[in-house]
């Protein structure tokens, strides 16, 4: 069988296998779409059965979640672990609380996570897990509650050897301190290497928060370099203002650009000055508020209804922080018409296909998720290691190491783009490179 029809034969097999499995099918399509040209030249690999492995997840938990909210009425929420592949470490990823959450969105990320946590060159497979909780104007004590009735079922399938959740959407330090002190409580066991993007007090790594956003802005740093430009004074606008947006605007600020749109699920903010980060810190990582608010201390700037329409603002550089799926073709013709020449995914697949295909034909460049968003999870890693090692390393070294694994991504994704003959598509690159690893680690373990 040719490479060609292998890698449709499973896409085949996964679509019907996880039929209205959106978002999973879309990340399965992205990845084995790309794979054709290095099944071309390891035509050996094609009866090993790796894809046919690859696409299953190892292990999923479903579980249910009931707790007390503040006014004594029982709650129901669904829990679930998608421990999607364990060839290079243990399972490895985050937890996502929102009330999108379902099994296609936490296998698709999961199924993402294997090829990213490859990349960062750290022994990590992939998992996500998550729930259909909505934090959203729950008080703190609900937030307590919940989390550690989640973590009452969720103890007993991770270990620092065994799967490491960390956060994600809806998940921050908040939850991960709830989360920890539970698992501490039930296990009477202090081993930090079970959760990442714990507070500093109690395990948890400098520059772990702002590790995403941070790297993401390296990895741009890279792009830029490779076409003789600089973050000084390029325009651009991020979406979403959690975690990942925040510290990619703080990042890219202070190399000199200028930030001037970002949003959250209800609208975008667009300050011409350049966005106040420190008034979009108060609002998001204080007051828990909405983007909105940031006429009240900016009444200059302009507040629009609906996060979509944040694309159609002209700028220089695109970096999707919120959601999947939030930049469709529309608004990446719209980029391209107003001359953005970068777009890199701070989110995880933040593009549509049709939106990646727009600009790779039109010579944006462009940074897919896997590689510009793995600072995060590499910076869990880096967690992880100093847990193990009982150590904590200063700011500046977490900070260094990042940037060095960051600048590495780059590198070998670009590597194998040139090497495979299509020099400026980091999607294919990435997707290679990811792949390559997992997939010898696969074979040299035998059939599992
Ligand atoms: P946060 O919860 O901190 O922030 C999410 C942001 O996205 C908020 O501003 C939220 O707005 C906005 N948003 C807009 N539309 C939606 C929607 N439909 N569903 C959910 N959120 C929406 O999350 P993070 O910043 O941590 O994560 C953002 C993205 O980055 C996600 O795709 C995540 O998977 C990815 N990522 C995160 C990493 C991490 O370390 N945290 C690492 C790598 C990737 P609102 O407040 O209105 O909901
Ligand atoms: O999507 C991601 O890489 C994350 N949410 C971070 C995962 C982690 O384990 O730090």
């Amino acid at each position: 069988m040719n490479s060609k029809d292998y890698i449709q034969e499973i896409i085949t097999q996964v679509e019907k296998r996880n039929p209205n499995e959106v978002e999973f099918n879309h990340a399965v399509k992205e990845v084995l779409n790309s794979l054709e040209p290095y099944f071309n030249r390891n035509p050996h690999l094609i009866n090993k059965g790796i894809l046919e492995r690859i696409v299953e997840p190892e292990r999923q938990i479903y579980f249910r979640v009931a707790w007390l909210d503040d006014l004594g009425k029982v709650q129901v929420n669904r829990g679930l672990r998608v421990q999607f592949n364990s060839a290079l470490g243990p399972y490895k990823g985050g937890l996502r609380f929102h009330p999108s959450v379902n099994q296609s969105i936490i296998k698709f990320l999961g199924f993402e996570q294997i090829f990213k946590n490859a990349l960062t060159t750290l022994p990590m497979g992939g998992g996500k897990g998550g729930s259909d909780f909505n934090p959203k104007g729950k008080s703190d004590n609900e937030i307590m509650r919940f989390c550690q009735a989640f973590m009452s079922e969720l103890y007993r399938h991770i270990g620092s050897d065994v799967d490491v959740p960390a956060g994600d959407i809806g998940v921050g330090a908040r939850e991960i301190g709830y989360m920890y002190g539970y698992y501490k409580k039930i296990q009477n066991l202090h081993t930090q290497g079970v959760l990442t993007g714990k507070g500093i007090l109690y395990g948890g790594s400098l520059v772990r928060t702002q590790a995403t956003g941070y790297g993401l802005v390296y990895f741009v740093e890279n792009m830029l370099n490779d076409i003789n430009e600089t973050f000084k004074n390029k325009q651009v606008v991020v979406s979403g203002s959690g975690n990942v947006a925040i510290y990619a605007i703080e990042k890219a600020q202070s190399l000199g650009a200028k930030v001037i749109a970002c949003s959250d699920s209800n609208g975008y903010i667009y300050d011409k000055n350049g966005l106040d980060l420190n008034v979009i810190k108060k609002i998001k990582e204080v007051n828990r508020g909405r983007i909105s608010d940031y006429l009240i201390d900016i009444p200059n700037a302009t507040y629009v209804e609906g996060f979509r329409n944040i694309w159609s603002i002209p700028c220089d550089i695109a970096l999707p922080c919120a959601t999947q799926d939030e930049l469709d073709l529309d608004s990446a013709k719209q980029l391209v018409k107003n001359g953005c020449k970068i777009v890199a995914e701070g989110a995880n697949m933040p593009c549509t296909q049709e939106a990646v295909n727009y600009f790779l034909k039109h010579s944006v460049y462009f940074g897919p998720g896997k590689a510009a968003n793995a600072g995060g999870v590499a910076t869990s890693g880096l967690e992880m290691s100093q847990n193990s090692l009982r150590l904590s390393w200063t700011f500046e070294e977490v900070d260094q190491k990042l940037k060095q694994i960051m600048n590495e991504i780059y590198q070998s994704a670009k590597t194998t783009a040139v090497n495979y003959n299509d020099p400026n598509n980091l999607v294919l690159g990435a997707n290679i490179a990811g792949f390559n690893k997992v997939a010898q680690a696969m074979l040299a373990q035998g059939i599992l």
